[in-house]
């Protein structure tokens, strides 16, 4: 870590520190009540500003090293502050003077320093706050313009100190305060580049190389794979009003911010001013941020994505929002019917008119093979490559005890679809697996090839086992 570090930059910042430090006498705020932040960690945001007056606002954050989990056995050396990723949530209102501490913990390897987007002044306070380790800074300003800001480390290279975890955001609340919602939370987006690959167990380092070229291993949301998932998922009621403060850490991607089952009543694009209505998907830049809100209408689980959806699927990108409470069945009836569909004409489409005619597998051996294709064409999304899932979303298929100790359940399964609380390998998972509409053969196909690979162990299911089970329904 000690080689990217760059002594001519430092010893530059730490002469024109000696050089910036002011007497605290000159800010003219000594008037103001003063009143000591409140900080929390994502998905948790401090309670709303009631006041009506602005008040000397006193901030302590820390900046500290500290291994974390990435990704189920996956972990990270995180550089933040407060202790998480992303940072500690700040705020304050408009008017207030902010008398800034950034304490830089003895244990840190690096020097720290903040640059806050809600700050006038050069380089949002970056120069001001550089903080050795073991060292405390000192500076104060002034909230200008309302809005949601993004805060990151700028020390070099500013790039890696973003990387590792250094973002937050800071809300300047208007004059009168946002509107009332019954549930905030705190989101944000951020990406990680590990020598591993996605998924690659131990203490990962950081790649420089696949930051350059903008490839990242991991999206998530608030730090980790699961952050926002399963036990860890946010929760609200049927006829909640919620607000979320979405911000984007980067350090290169953009987000395509949406929610699956849900359409924001209301966005402040960019985290500014401007409200737009009726939102599908809204872009959040890198170092922005935007809030969005929505009642829930509906119970059920929301699911929170970047919508560039490789990233949701495959790097992490996925939060959840579960709502509990009754259903209306007039804004959403679930399904209703599930009949025979025979297109005009009646015939049913084979492929033998843009490929060869679906061959039945002469063999186990054969089964497996054929299986694999439509295992990776219908499953892989959500069980992934190596049956491995999705810890809080999708279960694993890989040594997973609800399938292996009775495989035949597992046709039922994807005939029917699979909904409500189960147990895999002693995690709890309440999702919902749609039904598949695959042949009996195709179904037997890719059942056998999953009890065959990933260390399973073994067995084949029949294309008339699984006519059986159908004709049961
Ligand atoms: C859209 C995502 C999705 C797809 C596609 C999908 N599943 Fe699932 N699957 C789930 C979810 C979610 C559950 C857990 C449902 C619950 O919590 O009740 C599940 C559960 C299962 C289970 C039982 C739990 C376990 O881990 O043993 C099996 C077996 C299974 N799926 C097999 C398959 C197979 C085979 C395919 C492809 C033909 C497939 N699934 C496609 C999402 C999916
Ligand atoms: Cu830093």
């Amino acid at each position: 870590m000690i080689t990217v570090f760059e002594p001519v930059r430092f010893c530059t910042l730490l002469f024109s520190m000696s050089l910036l430090i002011q007497p605290a006498s000159t800010m003219a705020e000594s008037k103001l009540p003063v009143e000591n932040a409140v900080l929390t960690a994502a998905p948790q945001v401090p309670p709303p500003i009631t006041r009506d007056h602005a008040v000397k606002m006193v901030v302590n954050l820390e900046t500290i090293e500290k291994v974390g989990m990435l990704s189920d056995g996956v972990e990270y050396t995180y550089w933040t502050f407060g202790g998480t990723v992303p940072g500690s949530f700040i705020r304050v209102r408009v008017g207030d003077s902010i008398e800034f501490h950034l304490n830089n913990h003895p244990s840190s390897k690096m020097p720290h320093n903040i640059d806050l987007h809600a700050v006038t002044g050069p380089g949002g306070g970056a120069a001001s706050s550089f903080t050795a380790p073991g060292h405390s800074s000192q500076f104060s300003f002034k909230a200008l313009n309302p809005g949601l800001y993004v805060y990151h480390c700028a020390t070099a290279p500013v790039g890696m100190h973003i990387a590792n975890g250094m973002y937050g955001l800071i809300l300047v609340e208007p004059e009168g305060g946002l509107p009332k919602v019954d549930k905030e939370f705190y989101v944000m987006q951020s990406e990680f580049y590990t020598k591993g690959g996605y998924g690659a167990e131990g203490l990962q380092p950081f790649d420089m190389a696949k930051a350059i070229t903008e490839i990242p291993d991991y999206v998530v949301f608030n730090g980790a794979v699961g952050a926002m998932t399963g036990d860890n998922a946010i929760t609200a009621e049927v006829g909640d009003t919620v607000r979320m403060f979405v911000g984007n850490g980067g350090p290169n991607l953009v987000s395509s911010f949406h929610v699956i089952g849900e359409i924001f009543d209301s966005v402040y694009i960019e985290g500014g001013s401007a409200i737009n209505h009726n939102v599908q998907t809204t872009l959040v830049p890198a170092g922005g941020s935007a809030m969005v809100e929505f009642k829930v209408e509906v119970p059920g689980t929301l699911i929170v994505v970047d919508h560039s959806i490789f990233r949701t699927f495959n790097k992490g990108a996925l939060g959840m929002l579960k709502v509990n409470g009754k259903e209306d069945l007039l804004v959403y009836s679930g399904k209703q019917h599930d009949t025979v569909y025979l297109p005009e004409g009646g015939g049913i489409q084979t492929i033998s008119e843009s490929g060869p005619a679906p061959i039945e597998a002469r063999d186990k051996k054969e089964r497996i093979l054929f299986g694999q294709r439509i295992y990776e064409q219908n499953c892989q999304a959500c069980h992934q490559e190596k049956g491995q899932g999705i810890p809080g979303a999708f279960p694993p298929l890989a040594g997973s005890d609800y399938l292996l100790s009775k495989p035949e359940r597992a046709i039922g399964v994807l005939l029917k679809g699979l909904s409500g609380k189960i147990t895999v390998n002693g995690t709890d998972y309440n999702g919902v697996m749609p039904a598949v509409s695959l042949s009996d053969e195709k179904i037997a196909n890719v059942l056998t090839y999953v009890l065959n690979s990933w260390n399973n162990n073994g067995g084949e299911i029949m294309p008339k086992q699984v006519a059986g089970e159908r004709g049961k329904h």
